[in-house]
């Protein structure tokens, strides 16, 4: 089976991540979206990456898709968990976390257009949304060693790509003069945890 991706796609990152964890063997097929003979539109008709294409040709799609089929490729070391209200919980940090991506990405697109097309309100409305976003997921996981059931899991693996996408497109954010890393004391502490494994280590973006 062969990934389309990009290499700082966050929810790339995720599915590259989970497909390590998972020692799941997966043939990388670094795309470029603006490139006229890119293949993602061929296998998602929607053109988004990541893409994970089956060897009978079958294409997965999204990011949420992809890494429930690549958890199920092998029983060991599940990371979204088989009792019930524990997966809805995992999924629900991915959710969230997913969803501040989605608002960085927004405000990261926002700002590549010509700045007089740029709108300001759909900027603070996004980053709001980043900011919210945050927030809750600083709250929630507390002192916590791991989002969810003190077990490293597909949650704390979308929460690192959604902190390492902001750490590579919004270095210079601050609220009231302070980084996220000021601001999220419990988010930064688990990212410098995440960043140690050897699969954040190998998928990580480049600025
Ligand atoms: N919900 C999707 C989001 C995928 C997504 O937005 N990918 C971006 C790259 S970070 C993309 O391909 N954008 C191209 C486009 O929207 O045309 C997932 O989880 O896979």
């Amino acid at each position: 089976m062969q990934l389309l991706y990009t290499i700082n796609s966050p929810y790339a990152r995720k599915v590259r991540i989970v497909a390590l964890e998972k020692h799941v063997d997966v043939e990388l097929n670094e795309v470029v979206l603006s490139d006229p003979d890119c293949p993602v539109s061929q296998h998602n008709p929607l053109g988004k990456v990541p893409v994970l294409v089956l060897d009978d040709g079958e294409p997965l799609y999204d990011s949420r898709v992809i890494v429930e089929y690549l958890d199920h490729r092998t029983p060991l070391s599940h990371l979204i968990p088989q009792d019930h209200i524990a997966k809805i919980k995992v999924r629900r940090w991915e959710a969230l976390a997913d969803g501040v991506c989605d608002a960085a990405v927004a405000v990261m697109l926002e700002q590549r257009k010509p700045e007089a097309q740029q709108s300001q309100a759909h900027i603070d409305k996004q980053m709001g949304k980043v900011l919210q976003g945050l927030t809750v997921l600083d709250a929630d996981l507390l002192k916590k060693k791991w989002c969810v059931n003190e077990t490293f899991s597909l949650a704390d693996i979308a929460l690192g790509c959604c902190l390492g996408y902001l750490d590579l497109r919004f270095k210079h954010l601050r609220w009231d003069g302070k980084t996220w890393q000021d601001k999220f004391v419990n988010l930064a502490k688990h990212y410098s945890v995440l960043v140690k494994r050897p699969s954040f280590k190998q998928t990580m973006p480049q600025p």
